[in-house]
């Protein structure tokens, strides 16, 4: 087994020894080569352990340092780049903001705080210059919700190797902020409004229009993020977040809210971010990201023994909450239904579960995410087959896994 990923020491010497080690274990009563192991002592139990405070900002043990984001390699990575969340290596359904993927289009910008400003104006009756102070004087809330990019992968880019090659531009977390909508009405917004024209401070004044009705229903301004401000890469000192739309809306850095009649057509929503269909048209202003779900362990690059594995992954939906997610271990033949982890949340990551036993035979793995629309995550087949291979953008189709005779998993595309 090759890896150019490689993984964490720990998990390695588990996929080395494998399952039957592990079965072993759990059978008890196994002598263990290392003294490490009961009834043996530990040299960590030996001396004192580091002081309270030998890091005063924690950080992961050594022994994970594999675990980390993923920026991909053979790309041209200047100051327009991505890194992605490794989600192969995670539970649950929170990112470690240190894990959070990352898309910038002109670099990160290291901006002070107590120096930057938000201004609304536009069709506003008072347009208004607020600092950061300013913004944390409003009621607040937090929620959690995924972001993705709508890169997430392309069309073309559906070969990577591991999870996070995939589908590794999507991440969850708390966010903590003020309601968009609650400083709009502080500015006091004319009838003729129907955009708001959102723009970044960073070197590429990233731009996107907002419709209107988003601004006033579930978007925030958020300053912090599972419970810490708003890391660099994550837009500091404030982003907006729309939840459940492309991750490209959710404008970082935030400066300026321009309240106009129509949308400003930036760079990003005309020659990027729209989709190029069969005919030769584009669709435009396709905000809601639809249903989508990968299983991430057993997943590409990873090697299974025959027995017993949980299968397990995430799913989530623009549109609202998973509903169900179905797992195939025979090639999309058949379809069960997993185990979700509660609670449910809307627009969140949601993990799902599913007990398996891999008799030994090749075969292929897949999830597929149903929302609570009823909208059923496509194969690509069924999703190429209406958008044609054209666009880049959107790409929600199934992921298949396959399994050799040897247990290597593999990417069922490549
Ligand atoms: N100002 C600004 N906002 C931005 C971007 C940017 O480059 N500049 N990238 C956008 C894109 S394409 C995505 S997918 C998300 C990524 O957010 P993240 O880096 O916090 O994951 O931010 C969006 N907001
Ligand atoms: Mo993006």
């Amino acid at each position: 087994m090759s890896h150019d990923d490689e993984p964490p020491a720990a998990r390695r010497r588990f996929l080395a020894q494998g399952a039957a080690a592990a079965a072993a274990l759990l059978a008890g009563g196994q002598a263990r080569s290392d003294e490490a192991a009961p009834p043996g002592i530990p040299e960590w139990m030996k001396t004192p352990g580091a002081d309270v405070g030998s890091q005063t900002y924690g950080l992961p043990s050594r022994f994970e340092a594999g675990v980390i984001r993923n920026v991909p390699k053979g790309l041209p990575q200047y100051i327009s780049a991505s890194s992605r969340t490794p989600l192969q290596d995670l539970d649950g359904i929170l990112t470690p903001n240190g894990l959070f993927y990352e898309r910038h289009h002109g670099g990160i910008p290291d901006i002070d705080p107590a120096r930057h400003r938000l201004m609304i104006h536009g069709l506003v009756d008072r347009p208004l210059v607020l600092t950061m102070d300013d913004l944390r004087r409003f009621p607040s809330e937090s929620h959690i919700y995924f972001l993705e990019c709508s890169g997430n992968p392309g069309f073309e880019a559906i070969k990577g190797r591991t999870a996070s090659d995939l589908v590794g531009l999507v991440s969850c977390a708390e966010w903590t902020g003020v309601r968009l909508a609650t400083v709009l009405a502080e500015a006091g917004l004319r009838p003729e409004a129907r955009w708001v024209v959102a723009e970044g401070a960073d070197s590429a004044a990233m731009t996107r229009s907002i419709p209107i009705a988003k601004c006033l229903d579930d978007a925030l301004l958020v300053y912090s993020q599972n419970g810490e401000r708003l890391r660099p890469q994550q837009g500091y000192p404030l982003r907006v977040l729309l939840p459940g739309f492309e991750g490209n809306m959710s404008v970082k850095w935030l400066r300026r809210l321009n309240v106009t009649a129509e949308p400003a057509y930036s760079r990003e929503e005309t020659a990027k971010y729209t989709d190029l269909m069969p005919d030769g048209t584009a669709r435009q202003f396709t905000f809601v990201m639809e249903a989508k779900s990968i299983v991430t362990r057993p997943s590409g690059t990873q090697r299974i023994a025959p027995g017993f594995h949980e299968i397990t992954g995430l799913a989530w939906s623009g549109r609202g909450r998973i509903r169900d997610v179905q797992v195939s271990t025979d090639a999309g033949r058949t379809w069960q239904d997993a185990a979700l982890q509660a609670p449910v949340l809307s627009r969140a990551l949601t993990r799902f579960r599913l007990p398996w036993t891999w008799d030994g035979t090749p075969t292929t793995i897949a999830s597929r995410a149903i929302d609570e629309t009823g909208y059923v995550q496509p194969s690509f087949s069924d999703l190429t087959a209406v958008r044609g291979l054209k666009s880049f953008y959107h790409n929600n189709a199934v992921v298949p896994w396959r399994i050799a005779a040897d247990g290597e998993v593999v990417n069922g595309y490549a």
